[in-house]
């Protein structure tokens, strides 16, 4: 039989049980939860920080000595009783307690949270990237169980045919001409995350609200264009990068922790724009827009486009592309021509070139008509067994539509609140069972004091929740935001 094995760190606080509605706390672990959960709830549990369960579990704690443990409430006593064990032994909590095995993943496929993740043919184990300890690191477990996933790799999914479908519109339009890269690692350095396309010192998108960071000189690659520097001392002129890039966000249906895009750079030399009469910089701007007119054209038909002008510290000028979708205009993709600071840099001086960025998840939504970014982390067969490799034209069926639950939360913020951070909070709880996380009020007392009021929406993509579940995420995000935001709850 198949088998499925996740890993679990035991840095706990709390173990809860929801099957008895009861919870026990215990000092002597840190962080994260234990969550632990019968069958029925084991897909409610946050990725990584928790423990999946069915029947068949076997104890981390002591290194699996005891086997065929039911995850009930024996077994969370079974589990408190070894790790106390560790405690007196001296293996401090730290001691990652590996694997939580089950034995039936067809039943419930969870996204599996390895202890190690391979990227193109190179490991990434969970120490490298997650270090609780560590305050320049801010991955937490949610993210680094996502890295090595590679959804854009899988030819059914709908990231890769709509990967795979940009690569065929590519290598029509310049046979032979674009290399393609979709598997480089996403741990890049500042310098090539920023610095090497011109991201200023003081940008935003630099600081620990907006981006992760695995300690003060390496980071989670916000965007494929941190591979634009070494691509082109590389040498090449024509490529294509996809991968996955990590931003931390606002969480509603079209944004999402990590999400996967499509880098194209394109270099021009003085004999080509010569040859077409034009100076550099228009013919890359010409030729620019026609490319991706053409690409639009291709994978959307007759629906309805605008380009707005935009800014990027690496291009300029710099265009944005939106799509109409349901009701609203989505941004799909970043452009422009390349700075020539850029190329100068990097071994290229004295040509000019365009750069896009393109967000494939975005473009998918609309192309199959996916509502909610998070489906595409889903393996539930219903959403994975309605695609096709090579098959552009398919809309999404939603398998059923549960209820949302709205809770509220209210409270008075320190100076160093931010809503990405209450964001991150919400997914270590509830992890892609948050909907959405929105702002609906908003004040001032007399003493100065702001205070917030964030409506969360709760909802499961793939079943209802229970009453239990939500009040145990909202208890735990009240506590946690207290405890992490430096929040005074209202
Ligand atoms: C960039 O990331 C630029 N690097 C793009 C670029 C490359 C511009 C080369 C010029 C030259 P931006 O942050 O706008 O730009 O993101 C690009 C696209 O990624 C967006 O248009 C959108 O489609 C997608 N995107 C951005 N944030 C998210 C998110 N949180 N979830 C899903 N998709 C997103
Ligand atoms: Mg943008």
């Amino acid at each position: 039989m198949a088998m499925a094995y996740t890993s679990w760190s035991l840095l706990s606080t709390r173990l809860f049980c929801t099957n008895k509605a009861k919870r026990y706390s215990s000092s002597l672990l840190s962080s994260t939860d234990l969550f632990c959960a019968n069958k029925a709830t084991a897909a409610a549990a946050p990725a990584a920080t928790v423990l999946y369960c069915s029947s068949n579990c076997f104890c981390c704690a002591c290194n699996g000595r005891r086997r065929d443990l039911w995850w009930s409430w024996s077994s969370g006593k079974h589990i408190l009783r070894c790790l106390k064990q560790l405690q007196r032994n001296g293996t401090k909590a730290r001691a990652r307690a590996s694997s939580v095995r089950w034995d039936n993943p067809s039943k419930r496929l969870l996204s599996t949270a390895a202890s190690a993740v391979e990227v193109g043919g190179v490991t990434i184990s969970r120490d490298e990237v997650v270090k609780e300890e560590d305050p320049t690191n801010n991955v937490p477990d949610t993210i680094f169980s996502k890295i090595g996933m590679q959804l854009h790799k899988r030819p059914d999914h709908p990231l890769g045919i709509l990967k795979n479908v940009i690569y065929n519109h590519f290598d029509e339009r310049y046979p032979g001409l674009f290399h393609k890269f979709d598997d480089l690692s996403p741990i890049v350095s500042i310098k090539e995350n920023f610095d090497d396309v011109l991201v200023p010192s003081d940008h935003v998108s630099r600081s620990y609200n907006d981006t992760y960071y695995i300690n003060s000189e390496t980071v989670l690659r916000c965007h494929t264009s941190a591979h634009q520097g070494q691509m082109l001392r590389d040498g090449y002129t024509h490529f294509l990068v996809s991968g996955d890039v990590y931003r931390r966000d606002a969480i509603d249906a079209t944004h999402y922790p990590i999400f996967h895009q499509m880098e194209g750079f394109r270099v021009f030399t003085p004999n080509e724009w010569e040859k077409a009469g034009l100076d550099g910089t228009t013919l890359a701007a010409n030729e620019l827009k026609e490319t991706l007119e053409g690409l639009a054209k291709r994978l959307f038909g007759n629906v309805e486009t605008r380009w707005t002008d935009s800014y990027f510290p690496f291009t300029d000028p710099s265009y944005e592309l939106e799509i109409f979708f349901k009701e609203k205009w989505l941004e799909v993709l970043g452009c422009g021509v390349t700075k020539q600071e850029i190329l100068t840099d990097n071994g290229q001086g004295g040509k000019t070139a365009w750069a896009f960025g393109l967000g494939l998840e975005r473009l998918a939504m609309v192309l199959f008509d996916i509502p909610d970014i998070r489906l595409f982390w889903s393996s539930d067969p219903r959403f994975t067994a309605q695609f096709t490799a090579g098959q552009l034209g398919i809309k999404f069926k939603p398998f059923s539509k549960f209820p949302p639950c709205y809770k509220d939360i209210s409270f008075w913020i320190s100076d160093a609140f931010t809503e990405n951070n209450l964001c991150e909070v919400v997914r270590g709880i509830a992890g892609d069972l948050v909907e959405e996380v929105s702002l609906i009020d908003k004040f001032t007392n007399k003493k100065g004091m702001t205070s917030h009021c964030y409506r969360i929406t709760y909802r499961s993509m793939e079943r209802s929740l229970t009453d239990d579940e939500i009040n145990f995420f909202q208890a735990n995000v009240r506590e946690e935001a207290q405890k992490k935001l430096n929040v005074i709850l209202r």
